[in-house]
């Protein structure tokens, strides 16, 4: 019941019990969609990784099936690790994964659909050719896993990366194939870094320069830019360039770790992402495992642990410099009662409830007004950690413009509250947003991690409004400022406001007032996460 679980989602994914961690081989398939993800059938904590799925219509409600693969053989008898699905010519998906093997040395095999005219893709068969990829010559056999979807060049050969990790430093290794069975690894990595440890899940896929539709992981050309996506360091971070086929080159505009700021899918808590191309509605759509925040103790009592995000559809902004994530359409369609206000004050200090709708479950969209930038804070350095500036000033300390925003799964008294809010910053010689999602005092417990994170969004002095949409789903709340410009997810855990004890507020505690533009918050129904109805037998 809510009451004992006040924790579990309405509307984002997760399985009914047990332990989740990176969503896995993301695909769309003849009219479904299907999740794969890390998944552990008999434990809330890590361990006997095995490939849980789940099929959708729509990504919003979904069908649980039996595993697609688990660890029974010698290649993989320690974990079915992350890994990537491919839909080769001829509409056939396959997919490559991480095994951890008998001597617990990671290599990559390949799984198919047993029977291709069944929709859902119940069952997977191994390939007898497994380890397709193996840790030989100076790769560490620790440091070899989570292969992307393949993509094709105009030579029709087919290329694939694997994370990577050779002295010390981060790579994406780059293997070749004309059957999908014989890989040889190239000699240069497709990409490298001297500044990082092991890529976890490395992603590289291409996104139009112009136009919103998403492109096919196989599309090269002058019209597109590539994204390379690594995670490491706890957090999802991309590069964006230009990737040359005939010979495998990719030229970055900006590199991991190069300067203070980078460019992270998510500056809150999201990682071991993957994404994948939608060729129904034309649009790249990213997955994201958003883990726990509570203890494992905590896990074990509740007899589950990790999340899947909001599915996003990423496209590149128009200046070419980052990414910008929205949650996909078919969202709306949960929305139920709608409250609405239009042109509201918030002067300097105050806080006012946004009364009915179902606080604990609900999507918030917000337009502020802003007030002229000359009485804004000085900003000292541009290298200055946003995280460290949110958590130095948070919520309740009184700034000039901002702190503004909302207060989310928040008691009545407001003892317990999660703050997202904007602060804007004069620099030397730009303006900058900081979106910052403080969780300091989301919750009376202990033991929860109460990490506050923050992310800059650079504006410019004529700015006149910033948005924000907040999806709050009892123990997630989905930020995303400026249009989707800078995303920030937060897992909090109140002790007060669960369920009917949850508000809503908006609030401003800088000096100079800000005005709501509008702001409009809808109720959200609950998905459908159903096992499998089973056919009665025939009598
Ligand atoms: N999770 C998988 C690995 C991957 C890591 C194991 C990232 O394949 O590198 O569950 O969270």
């Amino acid at each position: 019941s809510e009451e004992q679980q006040p924790y579990r989602t309405a509307y984002h994914f997760q399985p009914p019990k047990n332990w989740m961690n990176d969503p896995n081989g993301p695909m769309y398939y003849k009219g479904i969609y299907h999740l794969f993800y890390q998944y552990n059938p008999y434990a809330a904590v890590w361990g006997n990784i095995s490939w849980g799925h789940s099929v959708s219509y729509d990504l919003i409600n979904w069908i649980l099936l039996e595993y697609a693969i688990n660890p029974t053989d010698p290649y993989d008898i320690n974990g079915c690790w992350s890994g990537s699905a491919t839909i080769l010519p001829g509409e056939k998906p396959v997919i490559l994964y991480t095994g951890d093997d008998f001597k617990k040395h990671q290599v990559q095999n390949l799984a198919v659909p047993k029977n291709l005219s069944d929709p859902l893709l119940i069952e997977w068969v191994k390939s007898d050719h497994n380890p397709l990829m193996t840790p030989v010559g100076d790769i560490d056999p620790n440091f070899f896993r989570d292969p992307t979807t393949a993509w094709q060049g105009p030579d029709r050969i087919w290329r694939v990366v694997v994370g990577s990790q050779i002295d010390g430093h981060g790579m994406a290794l780059l293997y070749r194939s004309k059957d999908f069975i014989n890989w040889t690894r190239s000699q240069d990595p497709l990409h490298f870094s001297l500044k990082t440890g092991m890529w976890e899940c490395p992603d590289f896929y291409p996104l139009d320069i112009k136009g919103e539709n998403g492109l096919n992981s196989s599309v090269q050309g002058r019209a597109t830019k590539h994204v390379l996506k690594a995670s490491f360091n706890d957090h999802d971070y991309y590069i964006i360039g230009d990737y040359e086929p005939q010979t495998d080159s990719f030229e970055p505009q900006t590199d991991f770790m190069d300067s203070s700021f980078q460019l992270r899918y998510d500056y809150g808590n999201f990682y071991a992402s993957k994404t994948f191309y939608d060729s129904s509605k034309k649009r790249r759509i990213l997955w994201g495992w958003i883990l726990e925040a509570d203890s494992k103790t905590d896990d074990i009592n509740k007899k589950w642990s990790g999340l899947q995000s909001m599915p996003r559809r990423i496209l590149l902004d128009k200046n070419g410099k980052q990414l910008i994530q929205w949650p996909i359409k078919e969202i709306e369609k949960q929305r139920a009662e709608r409250v609405n206000y239009q042109n509201k004050e918030l002067k300097g200090g105050s806080v006012f409830e946004i009364e009915g709708v179902m606080a604990a479950q609900a999507d918030v969209e917000v337009s502020f007004d802003l007030p002229n930038f000359e009485e804004a804070e000085f900003m000292e350095s541009q290298f200055v950690d946003p995280q460290l500036l949110c958590s130095q000033k948070n919520a309740s300390t009184r700034g000039v413009i901002g702190p503004f925003g909302l207060l989310v799964l928040a008691s009545k008294d407001l003892t317990e509250r999660t703050a997202i809010f904007f602060k804007i910053f004069k620099g030397h010689d730009k303006y900058v947003a900081l979106l910052c999602s403080d969780q300091s005092r989301s919750s009376f417990r202990e033991e929860i991690n109460k990490t506050t994170f923050g992310a800059f969004i650079e504006i410019d002095p004529h700015r006149e409004n910033i948005s924000l949409r907040t999806l709050i789903d009892h123990s997630i709340v989905e930020s995303f400022g400026d249009e989707g410009r800078a995303c920030i997810t937060a897992r909090v855990y109140p002790e007060l406001a669960i369920g009917e004890e949850a508000h809503l507020y908006a609030f401003n505690y800088g000096s100079q007032s800000v005005t709501i533009t509008s702001l409009s918050a809808w109720s959200m129904k609950a998905a459908q996460i159903a096992p499998i109805q089973k056919r009665r037998r025939p009598p």
